[in-house]
């Protein structure tokens, strides 16, 4: 039988009904079918006709079934995938779907948090409309201590002491009053300070407090626990410089330093030519604020510090304004784009 004959067959059989693709199938695709004698008569060739006429006999096989796929489709009013587009106006603008990015202030906040959390801290949180008592006075705040001056702090009821809280530490005032250690947590957050804006200073930033709490605490684990979480956030060579300093809720408190990481300690406006960058602040936590909360100092000690989101991002980052944080300029904020969650 001739292929090519076959072939104008299969290609203009009648597939218009079910009982014409079954007399289609009957006579190509099914056993007993003209496809399948001249499958069967292969056998009977010499062998090198054998190896074309399998091709060809192949070739047509896909043909024909290739015809009754489509004529099965067309039936429930679907059509076989094709390569044009449903929607095809040339004129139309282009739909970009661009990959979002995470912010600067987040990426840094992961990092610190992932640092503690590997080391048994827990997350808390609390308000940031907070009053006079835990903002400072349960923190051991001088009645008459500068920042509680209208001057640094936002009132919002100042008769009653309703105020923007300026430290998160008055989370960890909230924690020790509710539970007894020992206390491993972290403090991130919003606060507030009545300043003018600037480069340097804004009327909000962001903190991450800590605190760690239990019998035999001493200045040691918190040198470690601070070393270790410097290296592990700046790098194992990092230079680190501690300075005796004061807060109010700490008895014994330093300030440590990291040599600059934009100019290598040469001197630049970041360090002010001072080769050093202050990263964060700490201590022992004071008796008093222990007294305070109902944690019995006679048996407990613990260590608290206190760093800057912003700070640490401007080191990271090299961010020459702090302002940039707040203005979601897109420019600033794609340059993110594509960073993981920790950076
Ligand atoms: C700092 C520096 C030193 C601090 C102290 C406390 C509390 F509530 F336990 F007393 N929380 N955070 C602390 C200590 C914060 O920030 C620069």
């Amino acid at each position: 039988m001739d292929i090519t004959q076959l072939q104008k067959e299969v290609e203009s059989f009648d597939l218009s009904s079910p009982e014409r693709r079954i007399a289609f199938q009957k006579r190509f695709l099914r056993k007993g079918g003209v496809l399948d004698e001249l499958f069967a008569a292969l056998r009977t060739l010499p062998p090198e006709l054998r190896k074309e006429q399998g091709k060809a006999l192949n070739a047509l096989r896909e043909l024909a079934q290739a015809r009754l796929t489509q004529a099965e489709a067309e039936e429930r009013h679907l059509s076989v995938p094709s390569r044009t587009p449903v929607f095809s106006d040339p004129s139309f603008p282009l739909i970009r779907h661009e990959a979002g990015g995470r912010h600067p202030l987040s990426l840094v906040e992961s990092r610190i948090i992932y640092l503690f959390q590997r080391i048994g801290y827990l997350l808390a949180e609390g308000p940031e409309i907070e009053d006079d008592w835990h903002n400072f006075e349960a923190l051991n705040f001088e009645p008459d201590h500068p920042a509680r001056d209208m001057q640094d702090t936002f009132f919002l009821r100042p008769e009653e002491g309703i105020l923007l809280r300026t430290h998160t530490s008055t989370v960890q005032v909230r924690v020790m009053e509710r539970s007894q250690p020992p206390i491993r947590i972290l403090a991130p957050g919003r606060v507030y300070r009545h300043e003018t804006v600037s480069a340097r200073a804004h009327v909000y930033f962001h903190q991450i407090e800590g605190l760690c709490v239990d019998e035999g605490i001493s200045a040691a684990d918190l040198k470690a626990t601070l070393e270790y979480f410097i290296e592990g956030f700046f790098g194992a060579n990092t230079r680190i410089r501690w300075r005796a300093s004061y807060f109010p809720f700490t008895e014994m408190s330093a300030e440590v330093d990291v040599g600059c990481l934009l100019c290598e300690s040469k001197g630049c406006a970041v360090c002010k030519h001072t080769g050093w960058v202050e990263v964060l602040g700490c201590g022992m936590v004071d008796p008093a604020v222990f007294d305070a909360c109902g944690i019995d100092a006679e048996r407990y000690t613990g260590f608290a510090f206190g760093l800057g989101v912003e700070r640490l991002a401007q080191l990271l980052y090299g961010i020459p304004d702090l302002r940039l944080f707040g203005q979601n300029d897109l420019r600033f904020l794609q340059s993110f784009r594509g960073y993981g969650p920790i950076a």
